[in-house]
């Protein structure tokens, strides 16, 4: 009996649960667009992108989710709360803020997310209006995200600029380094904005690379010495470290070493320096030195800093490097090159 009792409060316990999941009555999209004050708990914005966005509430979802599962595997995800199966296969909420992107008197709402059972929170949702049918778009940005640094006013016009991030390498040192791409909205769709933020891309881009640059010259550095093994700077990134005082399993990292871990933020630089400033001379002469490297990482740099330029010369490097005995060099070229010919077609 006592069983039974435990048993009914359980059911009761979830049945509250469940109803506290689902949307609210009067919980409408035009409520939501005329008072984003009604999404104010994250328990709420989850809900309200999740049917956003997949066109559906959740419990609607895992239905149709288990019901095309083979029957054998319905029970695993049939116990599952809503909670958790929106962990494996849902929206996970980690910010948002509601501002007037464009300064039109109407709000928008941006919310970080992460979808698809990755726990990454890897995604910008910009949802507006109009009221009776709320859309949405979604900004792919590598984590670490933060509204408040990533939604700002960058030329001081009153509208906000949206900054999204692209892992453009493995940090070496176990950071990543992150390009920031800069976006505008304009009324109903964020459009590639990098071009008119040079200010931007020279105070706040190009100044912190030519930090990090000025840091990895300064600087002593040590590689753990794992024998038997060579050790490649950017796969093993976890045995660099700062070598003031290096260990006795470690040696100073070599020039060339040093060479790539810098060859992340000349990257960086390169992109951040053509957009302030228009020119690219230093960025040509040195992706052309690495591309003749014996090191892996330094080809595979090279790839990269010739995927962002122009002109013949950079297409005959990128049919070198796409013949590269490394799938890792050969496989960024070809990438690249298949990026230029579609932008020919255009
Ligand atoms: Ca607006
Ligand atoms: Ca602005």
């Amino acid at each position: 009996m006592r069983h039974l009792k435990v048993v009914g409060l359980k059911l009761l316990l979830g049945a509250l649960v469940l109803i506290a999941a689902m949307p609210k009555a009067g919980f409408s999209a035009q409520a939501v667009q005329s008072d984003w004050a009604q999404l104010a708990s994250t328990g709420a914005v989850q809900q309200f992108l999740f049917q956003l966005i997949h066109g559906m509430d959740l419990p609607t979802y895992k239905a149709q989710f288990i019901a095309a599962l083979p029957a054998q595997e319905r029970p695993r995800y049939n116990a599952m709360t809503n909670e958790d199966f929106n962990r494996i296969d849902g929206v996970i909420v980690g910010g948002y803020r509601v501002v007037d992107l464009d300064r039109d008197g109407k709000s928008e709402f941006v919310a970080v997310i992460g979808q698809g059972g990755r726990q990454l929170l890897n995604t910008l949702v910009i949802v507006h209006g109009p009221a009776s049918n709320p859309k949405h778009t979604e900004l792919l940005s590598d984590p670490p995200n933060d509204l408040a640094k990533q939604i700002v006013d960058l030329d001081g016009n009153g509208a906000f600029e949206i900054v999204t991030h692209e892992a453009l390498r493995e940090d070496p040192m176990g950071r990543r380094a992150l390009w920031k791409s800069v976006w505008e909205w304009r009324g109903d769709k964020a459009m590639r904005a990098e071009g008119s933020h040079p200010k931007f891309y020279s105070e706040s881009v190009l100044a912190a690379a030519e930090t990090e640059l000025a840091k990895i010259r300064s600087k002593r550095f040590g590689i753990t010495i794992q024998p038997g093994r060579a050790p490649s700077l950017l796969t093993d990134c976890f045995e660099i470290s700062e070598g003031q005082n290096l260990a006795a399993n470690q040696r100073e990292i070599t020039e060339e070493e040093k060479e790539v871990l810098a060859s992340i933020f000349h990257l960086l630089a390169f992109r951040a320096r053509r957009l302030a400033t228009g020119s690219d001379s230093e960025a040509v002469q040195r992706a052309a030195q690495w591309a003749k490297s014996s090191r892996r990482e330094l080809r595979e740099s090279a790839a990269i800093a010739f995927e962002d330029l122009n002109g013949p010369e950079m297409q005959r490097w990128l049919d070198i490097l796409a013949g590269d005995k490394e799938p890792r060099v050969s496989g960024r070229a070809k990438a690249a090159l298949g990026k230029k010919g579609q932008g020919r077609e255009k």
